[in-house]
């Protein structure tokens, strides 16, 4: 036996696993099992296997040291949320904004579609910690997957392999996830969760949030429910620590929708203005947050890497992301250049003369198409960002100050303001509108109702989870203030309002200035917002204190169709709907 052939041999995981593993293998009939321990030689073994599969390409490793390229199927290039399942005994269980199943028919439908989907295949088996090991919050997974493009990945994103098994130790209570490739057939595509069984079962997919199972499904969906059954929260949320120039810190969560500049968010980098003022990330994705013995709310990331939309992504709008993607990365449907690096619409490099876009046809400037898919990704490890918190590597956490909501709109929405208490900040969380964008297959740009950014992940009864938000406050003896902000408003000749990206340290300074008590604001109908001279508009020549009130302005106008938008979402929900969110609704009437 070669010495290669000895990796993954060896099965290492306790009974539990054990015998889950062998049930799974008896169905899907691998021709091999690889247990994963995640150790630096077991990475290289698998990365070689993957390029002689063809499943990734090598990258100069000149230029982009520990790089591999992979294009998925050209029909699995986005989550898919109308194949996306919570199966639960009671349909009410999983509410009106998910599709749901009986658990029962749909795993017997999904295991008779899994049955020797592997023959001939490897079938890995992943242990992975969600969470900073010794964390109360962390959670164990384990993974089983014939795609060696899953393990590469999971290895980045999540912390895999032998620190996982020895957090579980003998426990029965770890998430069940199995995902098997198949033929990538779309009329065979489902992404099913069994919230009641800690179980996940996805197949026909091999696009990142559809299988990369520690995030979506497990980290948002599964760990909501668990969330509510435990007393804590799992949110589709940024956190990063404000560091300002006298040392003291403040942290702060954020929700954005899929694609609407999360990452750039938590990395940001202050502009020259804001000298001494830095900012660290704890996270880009998701938080998981629990009230603390002191009555703070804390929160941790668990994720260990980063999976950002590649196009946009250079060296002004986010030189932290650039450090983080200069080496060890994996690039999936962005344009491969003939040098063996990478390139994408708004790269910092001028469009190639030639290279092969994500598809792999031969691509040139004059192409019509674009060369990166417009969800094209990066997997990136968090401990490659400069900026990265040493916090994220702690055990406890961080305590969150302020909670940010914040939407993609062309309209209505005010640059920033911040709720008058807690029920009102979930009311916001809750009316939080979107327009769509590439994360997710469908159309993109539609104003969508997305509460708290959750709507795709939420994963169990939407009325019920504002219920847990509200419920959540009576072990807040300090809760977060919240705020709503808009980065994307428009003006009538389609000119955006506020410049964003580094700016936006300029609505961050007010919100940390607030939560530490040193900043003034202004009643409006809508919530507290900055006067002209709370907010800090110097070194912006082309920025007036007249071009703020206009991207706060309120048209009431707008605000009655938004009323009416919110109705929508209201009514669909009503049978769970807290009566609290009808009278927030009921008071921003009257004061409009
Ligand atoms: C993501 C998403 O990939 O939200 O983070 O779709
Ligand atoms: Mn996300």
């Amino acid at each position: 036996m070669s010495l290669t052939a000895e990796f993954g041999s060896q099965a290492i995981a306790n009974t539990h696993v054990q015998q889950w593993v062998e049930k799974m293998a008896a169905i899907t009939q691998p021709s091999r099992i690889f247990w994963c321990d995640g150790s630096e030689a077991e990475r290289d073994h698998l990365y070689t296997v993957a390029v002689e599969q063809g499943v990734l390409v090598r990258l100069d490793h000149e230029k982009l040291p520990g790089c591999y390229y992979h294009r998925s199927n050209s029909n699995d290039v986005a989550r898919v949320e109308q194949c996306t399942f919570i199966c639960t005994e009671q349909e009410e269980d999983a509410g009106p904004t998910n599709n749901w199943s009986e658990p029962k028919a749909m795993r017997a439908k999904l295991l008779a579609i899994a049955t020797g989907s592997m023959a001939g295949r490897t079938m890995y088996v992943i242990p992975y910690l969600m969470g900073p090991p010794g964390s109360t919050l962390a959670k164990v997974g384990y993974e089983l997957t014939d795609s060696i493009y899953v393990v590469l990945n999971m290895r980045i994103m999540t912390r895999m392999g032998e620190v996982a098994r020895r957090e579980l130790g003998d426990s029965p209570d770890f998430n069940r996830g199995l995902h098997c490739l198949l033929d990538v057939d779309a009329s065979r595509r489902f992404i099913c969760h069994f919230p009641q069984d800690n179980e996940i079962i996805s197949v026909g997919s091999g696009y990142g949030g559809n299988v990369l199972l520690g995030k979506k499904c497990l980290a948002l969906r599964i760990g909501s429910w668990l969330g509510r059954k435990e007393g804590w929260l799992a949110e589709h949320m940024l956190i990063m620590g404000v560091e300002s120039p006298t040392g003291e810190r403040t942290y702060v969560a954020a929700a954005f929708p899929s694609a609407c500049g999360k990452t750039n968010f938590a990395m940001l980098i202050p502009p020259a203005h804001f000298a001494g003022w830095k900012i660290w990330t704890v996270g880009d994705d998701i938080a998981w947050m629990r009230p603390g013995p002191d009555g703070r709310l804390w929160a941790i990331n668990p994720e260990s890497g980063y999976f950002g939309v590649a196009p946009g992504t250079n060296g002004k709008t986010n030189p932290n992301a650039i450090s983080s993607i200069s080496r060890d990365t994996i690039f999936t449907n962005v344009a491969l250049k003939p040098d063996g690096t990478v390139w994408w619409e708004g790269h910092d490099d001028p469009p190639p003369a030639e290279c092969l876009d994500w598809q792999g046809r031969p691509w040139t400037p004059a192409s019509k198409e674009k060369a990166a898919h417009p969800n094209s990704r990066f997997t990136a490890p968090m401990t490659n960002n400069p900026a990265l918190a040493p916090e994220a590597l702690s055990a406890e956490g961080v305590p969150i100050s302020a909670i940010i909501f914040g939407g993609r709109r062309a309209t209505t929405l005010p640059l920033v303001y911040q709720a008058f208490n807690w029920v009102h900040g979930v009311y916001l969380g809750a009316t939080m509108g979107s327009e769509t964008t590439a994360a997710a297959a469908g159309a993109v740009g539609q104003v969508r109702r997305d509460p708290m950014a959750m709507l795709p992940f939420c994963g169990y009864n939407m009325g019920r989870y504002f219920r847990h938000w509200l419920d959540i406050r009576r072990n807040l003896e300090n809760p977060p203030q919240v705020y709503q902000v808009n980065w994307f408003r428009k003006s009538a000749d389609g000119r955006f309002l506020w410049p964003g990206f580094g700016e936006n340290m300029r609505v961050l300074k007010w919100i940390v200035d607030r939560c530490q008590g040193r900043a003034g604001a202004r009643e409006t109908p809508l919530g507290w917002v900055p006067r002209t001279c709370d907010f800090d508009l110097d070194g912006m020549p082309n920025f007036s204190a007249a071009d703020l009130e206009q991207a706060q302005s309120i048209n009431i106008e707008e605000w009655r169709r938004e009323l009416l938008l919110q109705d929508e979402l209201f009514m669909r929900l009503y049978r769970h709907l807290p009566k609290e969110m009808i009278f927030q609704r009921e008071l921003l009437v009257s004061r409009l």
